[in-house]
């Protein structure tokens, strides 16, 4: 199966640059940005600055997923998106709805959102699977072993990267044969991963993309392993993750996930000019010899 394009009914992806989706997080706890878009109108308003700012697309997500966080209802995450999901049918790009429950994708993709993000890779409940083939929508599968609230308690890898390829390459297998036709696939960047996974699962990104014959995400954004490397604090991860951000695109991340939409644009024009330059100054000599 071909990799591109993703179509969705308000954008088609083909690959050519580093797209970016924007974290809208409709939680209370979230670890970054958790409160700041409880009110459905804040909520909105953020989403629209979001689309201003350059995003390519949007997540949005009603029940935190960071290690510890207590997992909420279906009907208390419904409750939460509905609001928003119905206001944001007026946005220009694709909407993507962060749950790993099939009752609430089912609901989402009702409300015309494209992409089910699923941070379990459709391994927590047996009926994601169903619900995107028979809404024919895309879905996220990111690598994760366990539930969020417990997978930083046994983090065990021999070969992180030959782990995770095999079963993430599992996870979209079984998408695929329950026939979800369009697949992008996350390594689960801070997903039951240390330091020096989050920094392999980065640098082979492309790598694994083409292995997997799956476009492939990241979400990098002001997580653990950059407060590790820079000894920063949450809310001066900025530019760290401007780093991971470049870095991630020049080793052939499709899509990235962040919450700083305009800067992150900024740091992937200049990594594509700086690429794209490469490229012509090797023309260029290999016209002149
Ligand atoms: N990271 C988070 C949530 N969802 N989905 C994908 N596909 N990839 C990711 O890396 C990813 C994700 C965690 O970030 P955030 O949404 O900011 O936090 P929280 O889970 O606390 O709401």
């Amino acid at each position: 199966m071909a990799a591109w394009p993703i179509r969705c009914s308000k954008a088609v992806f083909d690959g050519s640059r580093t797209y970016v989706m924007g974290v809208l997080n409709l939680t209370p706890d979230s670890f970054s940005d958790g409160g700041r878009y409880v009110e459905p109108e804040r909520a909105v308003a953020r989403a629209r600055e979001l689309v201003g700012q350059g995003a390519d697309l949007i997540d949005v997500g009603a029940e935190s997923t960071r290690p510890g966080a207590e997992p909420v209802e279906a009907a208390t995450e419904w409750a939460r998106l509905r609001p928003v999901l119905e206001a944001l049918r007026e946005l220009p790009v694709p909407i993507s709805v962060d749950t790993y429950k099939a009752e609430v994708a089912e609901r989402a993709l009702g409300l015309g959102v494209d992409i089910i993000n699923d941070v379990s890779g459709g391994r927590l409940d047996a009926r994601m699977h169903g619900v995107c083939a028979a809404r024919r929508a895309v879905l996220i599968v990111q690598h994760l072993r366990g539930e969020p609230r417990h997978m930083q308690e046994q983090v065990a890898f021999d070969d992180v990267y030959a782990e995770v390829e095999r079963e993430l390459g599992e996870a979209l297998a079984a998408a695929r044969a329950a026939g979800v036709e369009q697949l992008i696939a996350d390594p689960g960047i801070g997903f039951g991963k240390r330091l020096e996974h989050d920094l392999v699962l980065l640098a082979r990104c492309g790598e694994l993309g083409a292995s997997l014959g799956a476009p492939v995400l990241v979400g990098p954004s002001r997580k653990r392993f950059l407060g590790e490397l820079t000894g920063l604090p949450v809310g001066e991860r900025g530019a760290a993750t401007l780093g991971a951000v470049a870095a991630a695109a020049e080793r052939g991340a499709g899509f990235v996930r962040v919450h700083d939409v305009a800067a992150a644009r900024q740091a992937l024009r200049v990594a594509e000019a700086i690429r794209g330059a490469t490229k012509h100054t090797t023309a260029t000599r290999g016209a002149r010899t």
